[in-house]
């Protein structure tokens, strides 16, 4: 994640309903029944297939994974189904076999220090990768490879995040892929597959990392971000995330990399940032049609339309799309506006040019000229639709997502018109922004509404304070 992005795909708070309630209420039942059978009749034919990666693999974390007793479970599940435990807190309370023997600050460590946690040597890593039952294989994957290109995206737009209520699915569209996994000095062995070595040798495991420069406080180092993480509906819960971690990293230590920065909306220890997503309609009759936000009950339809209507051109004088030319000038606004910031990528002038140049459908971006050529803002947004699960009328949700934003003369709320004017243009359903940076100072005004989407920011191996949403200044994918 991101993306993880709104790590789950949520409905609207600040809008309500017109899908009715029974109708919204039987689609997501009839969702999660399809996703029980599918997951009953899976756990039945992966038994027989003795795929139990657990049993064969991760004898260490294995052990650990029984530590949480089925009574504590059993308690810990119906305080939550009665509501009196929030899902975070839940979270929180829950044994991580896997995650407690990481380099990552346990939920009750406070620290005041910016560094590692441990501290390795090249020698002491591992040669070999980590063993995979003999039924699969690991397998670097090519981007290049229009081939393994729609392996990868036929695996994510099946098996990737899905909101809670399972009526929405991520779906990376292969060009956002190459563009997201293939930055300057990205690593083809970081792009890490499992494939089944039998049968239809399909990708069953994915998980990504690509170089960055992260500072978080005083303290730069060069990272990797961690994304796309993504195991077969068929083999979940088998403990193959934890060797797909495992593996990653050994692939990133090797290269005396130390430290990475991910995104995810569970909450694990420990988030370094917990951030919320933002949703503003651009096209509100089919989010209500598709139930991502419901009408208001002393609104019409045609007041809500109203409500969310925009100027068909953007206000900014001296707003223009970004071109090459602009890299150097942009680079340096958007590199000394991250100074205000905790945690964040620093931009090299390849990298920016790899990230914000334009690509239709991927990532768009608008600087603003002042009459002596000087750029004074910029705005830009990726697009992630989703798949719209078991609607008859819509198959995809086309979302906008803010991504980097500068403003040192034109006011942000005039700033962002713009960029939701340029996303209906588009024809974005809606426009997606994360609580991080100074975005707090347009969502209000700009009518959007909170999300039910949470997004914890990680560090691993590195012990820092925890910081407010509005610290972070880094988008991932
Ligand atoms: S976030 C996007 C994650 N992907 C999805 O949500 C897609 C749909 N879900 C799936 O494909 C599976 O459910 C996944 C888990 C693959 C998520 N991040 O194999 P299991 C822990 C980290 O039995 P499964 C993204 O891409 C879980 O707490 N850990 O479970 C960023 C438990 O450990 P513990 C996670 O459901 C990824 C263990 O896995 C996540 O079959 C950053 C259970 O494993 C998660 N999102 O598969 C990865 N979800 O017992 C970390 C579950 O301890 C990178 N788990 O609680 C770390 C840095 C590595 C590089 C370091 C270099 C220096």
């Amino acid at each position: 994640m991101s993306s993880e992005q709104p790590a789950d795909v949520p409905v609207s708070e600040a809008e309500t309903k017109t899908l009715t309630e029974e109708e919204k209420a039987l689609r997501r039942q009839k969702n999660k029944d399809k996703k029980k059978k599918k997951k009953a009749a899976s756990s039945a034919a992966s038994e027989a297939e003795d795929l139990t990666v657990e049993n064969l693999v991760l004898s260490e974390d294995d052990v650990k994974s029984r530590v949480l007793s089925s009574a504590q479970a059993d308690l810990l599940s119906l305080l939550q189904a009665g509501g009196k435990l929030p899902k975070g807190v839940a979270d929180m309370k829950k044994e991580h076999a896997f995650w407690q023997t990481q380099p990552v600050l346990s939920f009750d460590q406070k620290v005041e220090e910016n560094g590692p946690i441990e501290t390795k040597t090249v020698d002491q890593v591992m040669k070999e990768p980590y063993p995979l039952p003999s039924a699969f294989q690991w397998e670097d994957i090519d981007m290049n490879e229009p081939a393994a290109v729609d392996e990868v995206y036929n695996l994510l737009s099946l098996n990737y995040v899905e909101d809670d209520e399972c009526m929405f699915r991520f779906d990376y569209s292969r060009e956002f892929l190459r563009w997201a996994l293939m930055p300057p000095g990205y690593r083809k062995e970081w792009h890490v597959g499992v494939r089944e070595i039998g049968g239809k040798r399909r990708l069953m495991g994915f998980i990504t990392g690509v170089p960055a420069h992260i500072r978080v406080y005083d303290a730069t180092k060069p990272m990797v971000e961690i994304n796309f993480l993504c195991v077969h509906k068929k083999l979940r819960s088998k403990r193959l995330a934890p060797v797909l971690i495992k593996e990653i990293t050994r692939r990133v230590n090797v290269t005396d990399v130390w430290q990475a920065v991910y995104t995810a909306g569970v909450v694990l220890p420990k988030p370094v940032a917990q951030n919320r997503y933002y949703h503003r309609s651009l096209n509100p009759k089919k989010l209500i049609d598709i139930g991502f936000s419901r009408l208001h009950p002393r609104m019409t339809m045609t007041m809500t339309i109203k409500l969310y209507a925009l100027p068909k051109q953007p206000v900014t004088k001296g707003i223009r799309e970004l071109t090459k030319a602009d890299i150097p000038q942009a680079l340096t606004l958007l590199n000394n506006y991250l100074t205000k910031f905790n945690l964040v990528q620093q931009f090299s002038a390849e990298e920016f040019e790899h990230i914000f140049l334009p690509r239709k459908d991927v990532v768009h971006a608008w600087v603003v000229e002042d009459n002596n050529k000087k750029l004074t803002d910029m705005i830009s947004f990726y697009c992630l639709p989703s798949s719209i699960i078991g609607h008859e009328k819509y198959n995809t949700l086309k979302a906008a997502y803010s991504y980097y934003n500068v403003s040192t003369k034109t006011p942000w709320e005039q700033l962002m018109t713009d960029a939701l004017i340029y996303a209906k243009q588009l024809d974005y359903d809606v426009f997606n922004a994360l609580n991080v940076m100074e975005n707090d100072s347009f969502l209000k005004p700009l009518k959007f509404g909170i999300g039910d989407g949470h997004l914890q920011y990680y560090l691993y191996n590195w012990k820092c304070p925890e910081m407010s949403p509005s610290n972070v200044g880094l988008v991932l994918l």
